[in-house]
């Protein structure tokens, strides 16, 4: 190894802080050390245990069947009903009356409030009265249905409802166009779409409907045919109207019995696709399971939420397009009968206050959101969360994106209170749930490490010949062994499954992640994000994220992105883009001038090495995320090596582009 490589490496491992459990949490945790030491022992027992927290009709003898790997088959022949685990058998112990859903919307014309809270045995009449409408439109166990919706209650009704009959959900991002509707459609041949008229968006109403009607006719030149459309009234906009195809909910579900016997499925019975974008082409319909599934995301959630449903409120800020808001909104919380805040809306509207009086006024207790918007509350500066009562906080949750250090000290000492740990949960729409976090009660959290594989959950950092690495080295983030909520395959695509996920450690039978990862001296991992985001300087690898965390500890920064540009001299060159802290831009660090963009450059090159020192840095407004919250850099790069900008469909806000090429063309 050369020396430069050697000292970006000790730089980021040069991180010591440590932030020891609270003695409290500890001493009551839900998991123990002895957690760890049970599954090394017996993975197959320990993971029967955890299957057996959920309600099964029909118990299993088999934990997990390996014989056609990796082709994974977990407690097949138990049978099991995904919405009976996550509703009815929470009214039939007697908390009906409990919260399942604080709703907080977007603020809508009359009501600027907009919430509304939902027990336990009223989504249990919602789920039975939309189970039996499915039925009546035709779908049948096995059959897709698509749902593309805002973060209204009728989504989280309607995942449960197609559980509760056994037909898999697709649920669409909002956001997504008629075009990424249309395809996954096709792939899936949904038969139902389940929609609404609009959402709201900082307060405005926008449409879906029109997209679903587009996308209708895009899937029919494909050759499928979607034969019924369930339509929730949100705004009350106008729509176009197929009488053969489009149902109102309202005239429908809200009519229809609120009796149904839920059927038990075999454990392996599909539970729902979720698109996901792969390297190139088409998105992978990463297929899920029930039994395996229900079991990884409702033990996770318990377990590293520490999650005690009678007293913890808890709120996880994700969509429910995105694999987050599946496993920590929808089934891992409700299967454990936690109450919770489901949010429609952006952080900063209609004010920057918005999620830290929500905080206050429900008394969340476990708060799960991605460091994107940590960051985004860091550059508005600590006043604000400062303003409002944040006592009630217990554990932090982080997800979607290595955290940066300093986002991470950040989010414990502001929004936390120097109280609560920070559990970086690493892991990823294939994985199912978590599997590299800490646990709260157990685990000293480094800033910036996901620490340690869950109990049950074998990983390793791995070279390219598939040889574990060994402390104080980095290398590729393997899962050794299978595990319950993993998905079983590609839909409609076994070939593509393994060639993506199982060919590159075909020989040692190691599912490939597509991260690159770091092992300190303790044995901590350190996730360094998708192994297509190292660079190459002179035949250096540099990772995008220690170049970034170095730019983050920077005073004056914000955000930052970094990309690897095609460079004459050296291969790749490092090209950052970086967001200013409002302080900076108020002292007048902001007009991107020499002194701000020399002063980072040279910090860069103080905290890691000479090599990493960035040829080019860029002050822009904004950066291009996905939903997620994951920066899309490959339109960076694109900036970054004057070429047009290419597909922008996936941005949560396309718009952003557009601000970023516009300032800098403007010579900002
Ligand atoms: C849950 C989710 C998966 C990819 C994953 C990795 C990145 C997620 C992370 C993290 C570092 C964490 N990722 N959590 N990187 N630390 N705590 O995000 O799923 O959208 O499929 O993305 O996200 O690169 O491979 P998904």
């Amino acid at each position: 190894m050369s020396d430069t490589t050697e000292e970006t490496l000790a730089n980021l491992l040069k991180e010591d802080r440590r932030f020891e459990p609270p003695a409290e949490l500890a001493e009551h945790a839900n998991v123990t050390a002895d957690a760890y030491d049970a599954a090394a022992q017996d993975r197959d027992a320990f993971w029967a245990d955890a299957a057996r927290r959920l309600t099964w009709a029909q118990d299993f003898t088999e934990v997990l069947d390996w014989s056609n790997p990796p082709f994974a088959q977990w407690f097949a022949d138990g049978t099991i009903n995904a919405a009976y685990n996550c509703v009815d058998r929470h009214v039939e112990a007697g908390k009906g009356d409990k919260v399942a859903l604080h709703f907080v919307g977007e603020p809508v014309d009359d009501d600027p409030a907009n919430k509304r809270s939902i027990t336990y045995a009223q989504l249990q009449d919602m789920v039975c009265q939309a189970a039996n409408t499915l039925g009546d439109l035709g779908v049948e166990k096995g059959d897709r249905v698509a749902i593309y919706m805002p973060m209204i209650p009728e989504a989280i009704v309607a995942m449960l409802a197609c559980a509760r009959i056994g037909a898999p959900h697709t649920v669409v991002f909002g956001g997504f166009s008629s075009d990424a509707l249309a395809s996954r459609l096709e792939d899936c041949q949904a038969k139902v779409v389940v929609t609404s008229d609009g959402g709201y968006r900082r307060g405005a109403p926008s449409s879906l409907k029109p997209a679903v009607d587009e996308a209708r006719t895009k899937a029919a030149d494909l050759g499928h045919t979607v034969s019924k459309v369930l339509v929730v009234r949100r705004t009350g906009q106008d729509v176009a109207w197929d009488d053969a195809v489009d149902v109102w909910w309202h005239d429908t579900v809200e009519q229809a019995s609120t009796d149904h016997t839920p059927e038990a499925f075999p454990a392996e019975h599909p539970l729902y696709v979720m698109y996901t974008s792969g390297t190139t082409g088409k998105p992978k319909g990463i297929l899920h399971t029930t039994g395996g599934y229900l079991t990884g995301a409702a033990y996770t959630h318990w377990a590293v939420f520490d999650l005690k449903p009678d007293s913890d409120v808890y709120w996880c800020t994700a969509d429910i397009g995105w694999v987050t808001g599946h496993s920590y909104i929808v089934y891992g919380p409700l299967a454990n009968g936690a109450t919770q805040v489901l949010y429609e809306g952006t952080p900063d509207f209609p004010e920057r206050g918005r999620w830290w009086d929500i905080v206050a006024e429900y008394g969340v207790t476990l708060f799960y959101t991605a460091p994107t918007a940590i960051r985004s509350f860091m550059k508005q500066g600590r006043e604000i969360p400062d303003a409002r009562d944040l006592s009630s906080l217990r554990i932090l949750g982080s997800v979607g994106e290595p955290i940066n250090p300093e986002a991470y000290v950040w989010y414990r000492h502001v929004i936390g209170g120097d109280r609560t740990p920070v559990v970086d949960t690493w892991w990823q729409t294939e994985t199912g749930a978590m599997m590299i976090s800490p646990l709260p009660g157990v685990t000293a959290g480094k800033p910036g490490s996901a620490m340690v594989p869950l109990p049950g959950i074998s990983a390793a950092v791995v070279d390219d010949a598939g040889k574990p690495v060994g402390n104080g080295s980095g290398g590729l983030l393997v899962i050794t062994d299978p595990w319950p909520s993993m998905l079983r395959t590609i839909w409609g695509d076994d070939d593509r499954f393994k060639e993506t996920y199982w060919a590159r450690f075909e020989k040692e039978g190691f599912y490939f992640a597509g991260d690159g990862a770091k092992l300190d001296d303790d044995g901590d991992l350190w996730v360094l994000g998708r192994v297509d985001d190292v660079m190459n300087v002179s035949g250096h690898r540099l990772s995008t994220t220690e170049i970034e965390s170095a730019l983050v500890s920077h005073p004056k920064v914000a955000e930052a992105a970094v990309v690897g540009a095609k460079d004459e001299d050296t291969g790749q060159a490092v090209c950052a883009f970086v967001i200013l802290r409002e302080s900076a831009v108020e002292s007048g660090a902001s007009d991107g001038g020499e002194d701000i963009v020399e002063e980072l450059r040279n910090h860069v090159r103080k905290e890691i090495g000479p090599i990493a020192k960035p040829r080019q840095i860029m002050v822009v407004p904004e950066l291009p995320k996905t939903r997620s919250g994951k920066i899309m850099r490959r339109l960076l790069r694109d900036v970054a090596e004057n070429r047009e900008v290419g597909d922008v469909t996936t941005l949560a806000d396309s718009s952003v582009m557009d601000l970023i090429s516009s300032g800098l063309s403007s010579g900002k």
